[in-house]
């Protein structure tokens, strides 16, 4: 398990030289964040964040991620050429080295929080979902979300909602399968694994398809290309937050199957209606035991990359939701050494 951090860049608050100093850190996972989605993303620009990060005694092996175009979600007839520049991204990302590109097929928000900043009663902030709160929000009228509010204009957000109206999970599935078949056989020729995160959350909203959500779905994405190059980013956390899902049993199958290239680690306290908060990583934190998650990464072998994927907002630092320094480290540590404890003293159940 190789530890890596996310970082976005250098308007990011937390710097490369602080992230150096966490004991452990393999490697930084970024993007590169100021090229237009659908575009290709340059050549040299890779290799000056992949120096950056070196310069750093750090590796740059993960972009997280290379986003996809709505029209390529929608199957739109501009499609074919946003999926060739997606394919030259990927030979580009090859040629500098990069191993694994995460990336996700949620339509127009890839992520939703309800607050981005409860406060928690041991003073510290966190990300928050209720879905009483996510039916209370008329879309039609704009949304108010917190992380969402300025990333579409009023009109563009209704028009893109009446184009995926059209759009049921069958369709949707299609698009994807389009997608994968046209950039898997790219992925293998470059040495890269595709890493599709899941849905966050695991379930549907506004009204907009999801299909990356529970096992099934991720075991018929698998067998769409059936590569090694066709892989998952499983995050715990996300896929945690659906009640029916058991990340450990996860891990075990898809893991076993060497087709998990990524690791977001991260826990959460979920609730039957599958609200939930982010918690602290350690296992008595939150609704899932982390422990028992990297012993399935340890028995299955995994030699991929892993990464504390959020935090909580502790002792003052300000910064971006999820993203802070403190304990996001203080997670990555304690993988670390759940890690080191069951390699040197856990039987492997190989
Ligand atoms: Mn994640």
């Amino acid at each position: 398990m190789k530890m890596s951090f996310r970082w976005f860049g250098d308007s990011d608050p937390v710097s490369l030289a602080y992230i150096r100093q966490i004991p452990g850190m393999h490697g930084i996972v970024s993007a590169i964040y100021d090229v237009a989605v659908g575009e290709v993303w340059p050549m040299e620009r890779i290799l000056e964040l992949k120096a950056k990060v070196e310069a750093h005694d750090l590796a740059l092996d993960v972009i997280e991620s290379v986003p996809v175009h709505e029209d390529i979600k929608l199957g739109k007839p501009s499609r074919d050429h946003l999926i060739a520049n997606y394919q030259q991204t990927i030979r580009n990302l090859g040629a500098a080295g990069i191993k694994v590109i995460c990336y996700n097929f949620m339509p127009v928000f890839d992520w939703t929080r309800t607050s981005l900043a409860k406060l928690l009663p041991d003073g510290s902030t966190t990300l928050t979902f209720s879905t009483r709160e996510v039916e209370a929000i008329d879309i039609s009228k704009g949304i108010s979300l917190p992380g969402w509010d300025s990333s579409y204009k009023p009109d563009e957000l209704k028009a893109l909602l009446a184009e995926y109206s059209k759009i049921n999970e069958e369709k949707l599935w299609q698009h994807l399968a389009y997608f994968l078949k046209a950039i898997v056989p790219v992925a293998e020729e470059r040495n890269i694994r595709m890493a599709i995160h899941p849905d966050d959350p695991p379930r549907p909203i506004f009204g907009l398809p999801r299909i990356v959500k529970n096992r099934d779905d991720l075991e018929r994405l698998l067998r769409i290309v059936d590569s090694p190059a066709n892989g998952l980013t499983l995050c715990s956390g996300s896929l945690g937050a659906g009640p029916e899902n058991n990340v450990e049993a996860l891990v075990r199958e898809f893991g076993g199957q060497g087709r998990i290239h990524f690791a977001h680690l991260r826990n959460v306290k979920v609730n039957a209606a599958g609200d939930f908060e982010e918690t602290a990583h350690k296992s008595d934190c939150g609704s899932l035991d982390m422990a028992a998650i990297v012993k399935a990464y340890h028995d299955v072998g995994f030699e991929g990359y892993a990464r504390p994927d959020h935090g909580r907002m502790i002792w003052g630092e300000k910064g971006k939701p999820g993203y802070g320094l403190y304990d996001r480290a203080l997670g990555a540590v304690y993988l670390n050494g759940l890690w080191e404890a069951i390699d040197k003293f856990a039987p492997a159940r190989r």
